[in-house]
């Protein structure tokens, strides 16, 4: 039996709740599950140990009889409810939900009427004219159905980093427990720190591979064995992820590294130097072509320097200019976490988040931050509830409070301003002076053209008053096209009124990306990392900013929270008016 880990059961829950909403359960019941599920993803401890010293009850919106449940399922790879419910509705009825257009009641009727259970199966479904005359379903509906279909396929074929790397750097440490492993890594788009990837690719040095492919096959979470050899195992998981394990000799461990850590063009682009060196590359060694004898393998730093470069970082492999860079020697020194003094995006109670200001700063306190920036949206967000001038004095109030008794970081006033239909945003000028940091953002407009939207922030870094830009391009992956911007226009408005732009670091957003990034560094405008955080475990997601800021070519020195609190308020745009 594989055992279990939080996201695993989190996602069982959420299929229950699921199937509970499309059997027609009444909302407080089906809620329950997505809520527990909610919880126990953000819960620090495992869920094997809650469960073995009986302390589940600990997770907020797990009750007794849940808790109850859930040890079953971890002791016995299910539990009743989850019996009753999948064998009244098959569990892939769960992905038709997401499909644009449809909901739990037609899935309903789907399933009942025409049998349909997959999203491949109603596409066969609406080919076959099967859903024609089915009540509910006009002409009209099956037609967007189609493009519903395209749209699900579009966004759910790659996963969220966020939602991966928990579960690689787990795989990798129980790969480094099997006997005889000398080294373990995950590679490929996961190790470049790719917002999003298609697999996890994981290389494993042994000189006893057997021990590594059974232990591939027992980890947690595995649902599927797709394929299992002598060095090379693939599995599926019960969420739908592929991992993929090799395992090599100790000695070709650096070039099987380097091999699968990609990206594919890099590897191209390096094959061919190694070619014009009367050199041969793979996932074995670097080999001399006139007489086969290997001069590299053991080291990816072997590797890189038998072909005449230093070894560069992995979030830069995309063959974009860094194997010239690192032949020459003049590779940028990436940005680090470590480098991070604060965290300067964050919502608390006072809007839509579920953390006070006083937990944010002691998360933020147990980073090693210097400061954070509270930065609650504004009064025009009317749906979270916008902080009125009355709501922000007492949030001011607060703010000094805490900033006066006990130490943590210092706490900056900040805002998420609205960027309105003109480019203007929520308060006037001599409210807006009174912030410590002012963010601004577009939540309004999607699917404005190029020009109109392009306007309205270009209007918005016009006020002396906006710092900084946060989530440029409003795009949610998976779920929601960034807004058409002129990014050049943007790029040459920023530089000229020194406004900074936010790389969002919420792992859906990462917003700006890598292009996005180096266009900025190129034009001269800096960068601020914040987490978007609506929880204070949140803060945590800095870590993938600094993944997609260092995919950026973004070093700390084009980084305004890499400043110490007093270089951070000289730095601001403010300063010049204030
Ligand atoms: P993904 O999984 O789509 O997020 O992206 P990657 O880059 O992880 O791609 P994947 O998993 O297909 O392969 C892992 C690495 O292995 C890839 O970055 C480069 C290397 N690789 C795999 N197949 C090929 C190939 O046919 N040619 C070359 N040059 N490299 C390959
Ligand atoms: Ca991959
Ligand atoms: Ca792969
Ligand atoms: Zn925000």
């Amino acid at each position: 039996m594989p055992d279990f880990d939080n996201p695993s059961v989190a996602d069982i829950l959420d299929t229950v709740g699921d199937l509970l909403e499309i059997s027609g359960a009444d909302k407080f019941r089906f809620l329950s599950y997505h809520k527990a599920a909610h919880a126990l993803r953000a819960f620090p401890e495992d869920v094997m140990t809650l469960a073995a010293d009986g302390r589940l009850t600990d997770v907020p919106g797990i009750g007794k009889k849940l808790a109850a449940s859930i040890v079953t399922l971890v002791q016995s790879g299910t539990f009743p409810e989850f019996e009753a419910i999948t064998s009244e509705l098959p569990g892939t009825l769960v992905e038709l939900v997401e499909v644009p257009g449809l909901g739990p009641k037609k899935v309903k009727v789907l399933f009942e009427r025409l049998g349909i259970v997959s999203v491949d199966g109603l596409e066969s479904a609406i080919e076959a004219g099967k859903l024609a005359g089915l009540a509910g379903f006009g002409t009209k509906t099956i037609e967007n159905l189609s493009v519903g279909i395209d749209a699900f396929r579009r966004h759910r074929q790659r996963a969220l980093i966020a939602d991966v790397l928990p579960f690689a750097e787990r795989i990798v440490s129980a790969m480094r427990e099997v006997d005889g492993v000398a080294d373990a890594s995950y590679a490929g788009s996961l190790r470049r720190r790719c917002e999003t990837v298609g697999d996890i690719d994981i290389v494993v040095a042994s000189e006893r591979p057997a021990a590594v492919m059974e232990a591939t096959r027992q980890l947690p979470r595995t649902e599927r064995v797709l394929a299992s050899g002598e060095t090379k195992t693939s599995i599926v998981t019960t969420g739908g992820l592929q991992v993929d394990v090799r395992v090599v000799a100790p000695s070709q461990y650096g070039a099987a590294m380097q091999y699968f850590t990609g990206s594919a063009e890099h590897n191209v682009r390096l094959r061919e130097l190694a070619k014009s060196r009367g050199l041969r590359v793979n996932e074995y060694g670097v080999f001399r072509v006139h007489d086969d004898v290997r001069v590299a393998g053991a080291s990816e730093d072997e590797v890189y320097a038998a072909l005449g470069m230093v070894t560069p970082p992995p979030e830069l492999r995309e063959n974009t200019g860094e194997i010239q860079a690192a032949q020459e020697d003049r590779l940028p020194r990436l940005l680090k976490l470590g480098d991070i003094r604060g965290d300067l995006h964050m919502h608390t109670t006072a809007t839509d988040g579920k953390s006070t200001a006083e937990q944010n700063r002691a998360k933020a306190a147990e980073l090693g931050y210097e400061y954070i920036a509270i930065t609650d949206h504004a009064v025009n967000l009317r749906m979270v509830g916008g902080l009125d001038l009355d709501a922000l004095e007492r949030q001011w109030e607060s703010i000094d409070e805490l900033n006066a008794h006990g130490n943590g970081p210092h706490i900056l006033k900040g805002i998420e301003l609205n960027i309105d239909d003109d480019g203007e945003v929520d308060y006037s000028e001599d409210v807006l002076a009174r912030f410590d940091i002012a963010l601004a953002s577009l939540h309004s407009g999607w699917g404005q053209p190029r020009d109109v939207a392009t306007r309205r922030v270009l209007r918005a870094m016009e006020n002396p008053l906006v710092d900084v830009i946060s989530h440029l391009t409003g795009r949610v992956l998976r779920r929601r096209d960034p807004i058409d911007l002129d990014i050049e226009a943007v790029m040459a408005k920023a530089a000229e009124t020194a406004t900074a732009l936010e790389l969002n670091c919420y792992p859906d957003r990462l917003d700006l990306d890598d292009t996005h990034l180096r266009m900025a560094k190129h034009a001269g405008v800096v960068i601020t990392l914040g987490t978007d955080s609506h929880e204070a475990t949140q803060l945590g997601y800095m870590t993938y900013g600094v993944g997609q800021a260092r995919r950026g070519w973004i070093e700390p020195g084009d980084v305004l929270n890499t400043l110490p609190l007093e270089g951070l308020r000289a730095r601001l745009k403010r300063a010049r008016v204030l």
